[in-house]
């Protein structure tokens, strides 16, 4: 890559955002010049690049003139509103928000699945960056689909509180800091006490009785993997853990395949790391894939209750791969192969 490229991120001052300049400077993007934006609350704020601090910008309209990729991850309204403006001064978003994933003419990628489908970021000038529990699924699964085949999956996640962002990572350590001091906590982000605690609740509830998060992975799946047949249903659980999502995932299977089989297919996938040795008390944790780019899957076994089933585990680090490094890596495409 000679070519240098301008890019800003919008929501800079975020969980997801401050992950995204530094995916940028550890996997050596090639930056010509980086704008960093944000709400007014955090003007003035400054953040390091390349051991060079740059000052927070408000967000705005006019924020996208000469940049050429923007990576947006402060929520889904204010990706609605300036992604447009955004797109049509030329720059290409890179969007982490749930705004534009399920748009028919906005693509919805993980590298390691449908790179392909990147070409179509010139139907709007906007790229989505799919769920975090979903892009760790489907990097698994989306090599056991192409060999045998997925007839339904089964998933229920474990996930952790920096999804939804830097005020959540804050009211875990301060209840569970209250709590061993026999003090009185405060409840703000989730509606109950998540120390100590798990809540069977992410993102609001809808009208058939699951939750957002939930149908985004059953919708978000089928979009990436390319096949609207899939069965899926979901439950997602918010757990006290500050980094990385757990998943287990049961998965019946048009063809058959045994374990074994799986392991070496897996072995072979990109961006996949499988541990699994359970003698050896080896399996994936969120606990070692914190501040890891790879998905890592283990307690990989047959289902015994039906004919071709299987049953996995797959954890990885929700604010990197599920993503800040997903985004960074979609514009690590753009710009070998397009811009
Ligand atoms: O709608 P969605 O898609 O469902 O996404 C909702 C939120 O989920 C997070 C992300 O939060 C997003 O805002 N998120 C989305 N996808 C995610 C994923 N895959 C994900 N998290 C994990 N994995 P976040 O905390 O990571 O990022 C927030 C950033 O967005 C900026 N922002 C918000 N509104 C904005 C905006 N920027 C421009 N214009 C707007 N209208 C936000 O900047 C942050 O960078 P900020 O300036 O608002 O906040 C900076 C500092 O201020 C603190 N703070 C936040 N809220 C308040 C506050 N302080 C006082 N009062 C508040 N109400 C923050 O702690 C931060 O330090
Ligand atoms: O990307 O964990 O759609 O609260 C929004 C909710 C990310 C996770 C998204 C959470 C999610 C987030």
């Amino acid at each position: 890559m000679s070519k240098s490229f301008s890019v800003a991120v919008a929501g800079a001052t975020g969980a997801v955002g401050n992950q995204m300049i530094k995916c940028l400077e550890e996997r050596e993007f090639p930056v010509k010049s980086l704008k960093l934006l944000a709400s007014r609350r955090s003007i003035g704020r400054k953040i390091s690049f390349r051991g060079e601090l740059t000052e927070v910008e408000v967000l705005e309209e006019s924020s996208f003139k000469g940049i050429d990729i923007a990576l947006f991850s402060a929520g889904g309204d204010t990706s609605r509103r300036f992604a447009p403006y955004a797109a049509a001064d030329g720059c290409v978003v890179v969007d982490n928000s749930s705004a534009w994933r399920m748009d028919p003419e906005v693509p919805l990628v993980v590298p390691e699945v449908n790179p392909h489908s990147v070409a179509r970021y010139t139907n709007k000038g906007i790229i989505a960056n799919p769920n975090c529990s979903t892009i760790q699924m489907v990097v698994v699964l989306g090599p056991i689909h192409k060999r045998v085949g997925i007839r339904r999956i089964v998933v229920s996640t474990y996930q952790a509180v920096s999804g939804t962002g830097k005020k959540a990572i804050d009211e875990l350590l301060d209840q569970t800091r209250a709590m061993i001091n026999f003090l009185e906590y405060q409840v703000r982000v989730y509606p109950h006490r998540i120390a100590f605690n798990c809540l069977p609740h992410i993102d609001a509830f809808l009208e058939n009785g699951y939750t957002k998060e939930e149908m985004k992975m059953v919708n978000e799946t089928r979009k990436i993997l390319e096949d609207p047949s899939i069965g899926i249903t979901a439950t997602t659980v918010r757990v006290p853990i500050f980094f990385g999502h757990s998943e287990s995932v049961n998965i019946e299977t048009k063809e058959h395949i045994s374990p074994e089989e799986v392991r070496m297919l897996l072995d072979k996938a990109p961006g996949v790391k499988v541990m699994d040795d359970p003698k050896n008390n080896l399996y994936p944790m969120p606990l070692q894939a914190a501040g890891k780019d790879e998905t890592f899957v283990g307690r990989i076994r047959a289902d015994e209750s039906i004919q071709n089933g299987i049953n996995l585990w797959i954890v990885a680090d929700n604010v990197r791969k599920g993503a800040a490094t997903n985004a960074v890596q979609i514009a690590e495409i753009l710009a070998r192969d397009y811009l």
